[in-house]
């Protein structure tokens, strides 16, 4: 899949030396919209895979800053993995992406700021129901 508009990796800025190494985030700036919400995942199962879900009107962006996951991303017409193994990653996720999280490392701590406050009317759960909203 080639990045689109909802779907994005980049990379944060970072600034270091043999002191340590600072990465700043500023809403509107270093992403893409006002930060409402922030949740992390950590300690998660050697098998677990989580999200299976897209959202209708949210937008994300995750960072790992420990360890690594894969993310599943998939717009209904194409699906990629994407590795967050970096503490300066970051991946932007949209409107009407489905999502997977996996292949999460036993130390692994993913962040996710994110553009609204939660509500569960926003996720679509159902990959079938999520196809047709999309036209995939
Ligand atoms: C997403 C991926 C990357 C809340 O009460 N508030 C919150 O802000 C969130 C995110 C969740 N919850 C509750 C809802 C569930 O009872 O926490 C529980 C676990 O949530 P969920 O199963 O949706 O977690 P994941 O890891 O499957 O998905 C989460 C986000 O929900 C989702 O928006 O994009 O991380």
């Amino acid at each position: 899949m080639s990045e689109s508009k909802n779907i994005k990796k980049f990379k944060f800025k970072s600034f270091g030396d043999e002191s340590g190494w600072l990465v700043p985030i500023e809403a509107s700036k270093d992403i893409p919209f006002e930060i409402k919400r922030i949740y992390y995942i950590y300690d998660t199962t050697a098998n677990a895979v989580r999200g299976k879900h897209a959202h209708i009107d949210l937008e994300q962006v995750l960072v790992c800053l420990n360890g690594g996951c894969t993310i599943v991303v998939d717009d209904g017409k194409e699906c990629k993995e994407v590795i967050l193994s970096q503490r300066t990653d970051g991946l932007y996720i949209g409107n009407n992406v489905w999502r997977e999280m996996k292949d999460f490392s036993k130390d692994c701590v993913l962040l996710v700021l994110a553009s609204k406050y939660f509500e569960d009317s926003q996720y679509i759960r159902d990959y079938e129901e999520f196809l047709a909203v999309v036209g995939g």
